[in-house]
């Protein structure tokens, strides 16, 4: 394990770095609390730190502070070293924001404890950022697709479309539905049809430009949100996404699979004010025509009119 070692004075520095290299540790020794600080604001900091207190310029307590203050993850653990003895000193240095303290001259078991102590935290903190951050994960992506999942994709598109409010720009959205899909399960079974959801996944994810978005909306259906699209413009990229699944087979098992899908556009005008919820269900509509006009196909509504292309 790495440790940052802060010690203004020579020797100190020296003897420390001995007896914490021989106890195992990777020690990263440093003479002054400004170098230190330049070091525990980086990525990889070490997460723990022995730290003299009384060092010229920036001392100890300042140190604890600042990194304190910075609240980076992942947690640094922090000891002060101290010869004063001063009543209060402790609840200074706890107060600054160290973790422990030792008073000089020390018992080196005792360190060594108080150090694998540290040490412990410093794990449980990894294992809780680790642990919190699968849940972020579990809660904004499909675990099947990769795909952000129906909430993610519906927040990203009330931020876009909000935007597009905001700069009365255009912005477009598509619904796309895997044509009898329950017929691919059905044939092939319920596995290779998650093999088929993933593909088509990455087929429109590769037709997409990277400011384009698409979302697992539910079962076998996909929000893409086009921003800069006008309807028109909205069919145009939905033709690609139909002809990106359709364009080849979908080879699993050894089955050649023929998946097409059909496509909902609907879209905003700029400056228009559309609830996200009914943009998506104009697109609905719009994709429930394609399915009526024979499926593989793209077809647009809004609230006047409906027009079918494919
Ligand atoms: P249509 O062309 O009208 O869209 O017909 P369809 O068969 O695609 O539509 P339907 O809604 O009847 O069936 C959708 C099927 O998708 C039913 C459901 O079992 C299947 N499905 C939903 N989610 C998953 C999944 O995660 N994995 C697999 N393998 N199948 C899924
Ligand atoms: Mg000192
Ligand atoms: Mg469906
Ligand atoms: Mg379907």
């Amino acid at each position: 394990m790495r440790i940052i070692l802060v010690e203004d004075e020579p020797l100190s520095l020296r003897l420390l770095q001995v007896t914490l290299t021989g106890w195992g540790y990777d020690v990263v020794p440093v003479t002054n609390g400004v170098d230190a600080w330049r070091l525990l604001e980086q990525n990889d900091q070490p997460t723990l730190a022995l730290i003299d207190w009384m060092m010229p310029g920036m001392d100890g307590l300042e140190l604890c502070r600042r990194v304190r203050a910075n609240g980076r993850e992942p947690y640094v653990y922090l000891v002060l070293l101290t010869e004063r003895q001063a009543p209060g000193d402790n609840v200074l240095g706890l107060k600054s924001g160290a973790d422990d303290f030792m008073t000089k001259p020390f018992d080196d078991e005792e360190l060594r404890a108080r150090l694998k102590a540290g040490e412990r935290i410093v794990s449980l903190h990894a294992e809780l950022v680790a642990a919190r951050d699968a849940m972020r994960t579990l809660a904004i992506v499909d675990p099947l697709t990769g795909l952000p999942n129906r909430s993610a994709i519906l927040h990203t598109l009330t931020k876009e479309m909000s935007r597009a409010r905001r700069e009365v720009a255009q912005l477009a959205v598509a619904m796309v539905d895997i044509d009898h899909f329950k017929q691919i399960n059905d044939a092939h079974g319920h596995l290779a049809g998650d093999a088929v959801l993933r593909e088509v996944a990455t087929r429109m994810q590769g037709a997409l430009r990277t400011y384009e978005a698409a979302g697992r909306f539910g079962g076998e259906e996909f929000l893409l949100i086009l921003p800069a699209c006008d309807r028109e413009k909205g069919v145009l990229v939905a033709e690609r996404i139909r002809s990106a699944v359709a364009g080849k087979t979908i080879d699993i098992a050894g089955s050649s699979i023929a998946v097409t899908c059909s496509i909902g556009v609907a879209a905003m005008n700029g400056g228009e004010r559309v609830a996200p919820l009914d943009l998506v269900s104009a697109a609905d509509t719009a994709l429930y025509q394609a399915k009526a006009d024979g499926r593989n196909r793209v077809a647009t509504h809004d609230a006047h009119r409906a027009t079918v292309q494919g």
